[in-house]
């Protein structure tokens, strides 16, 4: 610098405020895509939300969509699951977004934005995206509700929201998600007990049954002779830690490949001022590099 030249200004903070706008003004959250979908439309589903914790939407997707999405994900099926949990006659295919493209269309699905760009703060994670394919003789999931392992007393906001995607139709003897409407309002004190309402979700193939994390649920007894496939979707808020690990888990060649709506729900974004920072810069411009 010429010593004849004044220095830079300095940024003067006073607040965490005052840092709102520095490392996200380069690469701000992505524009909301509620515009995309009707406000009515928005209104109706929050709404539900609000009065059951959780929302069908059917045939979203068509027939040959879902047979595209069979065909991807069944090779990608593991085992059946290690404990009751994640079921012992269920099979399981996780972050798929490093194996497949065939989800994103699901993961960023405009009637799902729509409702995540008012439950959440700009810039939310994807937690987690996975095949859950319910086998014929698998028991009922134990009842949870899917933000519970953040340890922040309820009730309260939903902290998470999932989608659960129909690639077989869902019925109440082929392991259909069981929810208990309402318990999203339930206090910490709580838990589901034999009394309490509950619901298999029923959907045509191709639908969608969106719900709060704090919803309780599970997975369904699976009744019938056939398998029930479906592909869930978590979301979090943008100062959570995702249950899967995407900055970690996914290459820069996918992360440069998927949609930009995408690239910020795996990390490539910033909750203001720093948090997801790298080298104490934005995250994005990691992509700028060759590795
Ligand atoms: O498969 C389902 O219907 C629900 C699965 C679920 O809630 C879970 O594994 O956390």
């Amino acid at each position: 610098m010429n010593p004849a030249q004044s220095p830079p200004p300095v940024d003067v903070i006073t607040s965490l405020d005052d840092l709102r706008g520095d490392l996200a003004r380069r690469h701000p959250a992505t524009t909301p895509t509620s515009a995309a979908v009707d406000p009515a439309t928005v209104a109706a589903d929050l709404s539900a939300l609000e009065r059951e914790g959780y929302v069908v939407w059917e045939n979203l997707l068509t027939l040959d969509e879902c047979e595209q999405l069979r065909d991807a994900l069944t090779p990608l099926l593991g085992p059946t699951g290690r404990n009751t949990f994640e079921g012992q006659r269920t099979r399981r295919a996780y972050n798929l977004l490093e194996k497949t493209r065939v989800c994103d269309a699901l993961v960023e699905h405009p009637r799902v934005l729509a409702l995540l760009d008012r439950l959440f703060l700009p810039n939310y994670l994807l937690s987690q995206l996975q095949a859950i394919d319910i086998l014929p003789g698998e028991q009922a999931q134990m009842l949870h509700h899917d933000d519970g392992f953040y340890p922040i007393p309820r009730p309260r906001p939903p902290l998470s929201a999932a989608t659960m995607w129909a690639i077989d139709a869902f019925t109440d003897t082929n392991g259909g998600t069981v929810v208990l409407p309402g318990s999203h309002r339930w206090g910490s004190e709580r838990s589901p007990a034999e009394t309490d309402a509950r619901t298999a979700v029923r959907m045509p193939t191709g639908s969608c049954a969106f719900y709060l994390g704090t919803l309780w649920h599970g997975g369904g007894a699976n009744r019938s002779t056939g398998a029930r496939l479906g592909v869930t979707v978590q979301y979090c808020e943008p100062w959570l830690r995702p249950q899967e690990a995407y900055t970690l888990a996914t290459g820069r060649d996918t992360v440069r490949t998927v949609s930009e709506n995408i690239r910020r729900m795996l990390g490539y974004s910033i909750h203001p001022p720093f948090m997801g920072a790298v080298d104490g810069m934005h995250p994005k411009r990691l992509l700028d590099r060759s590795m």
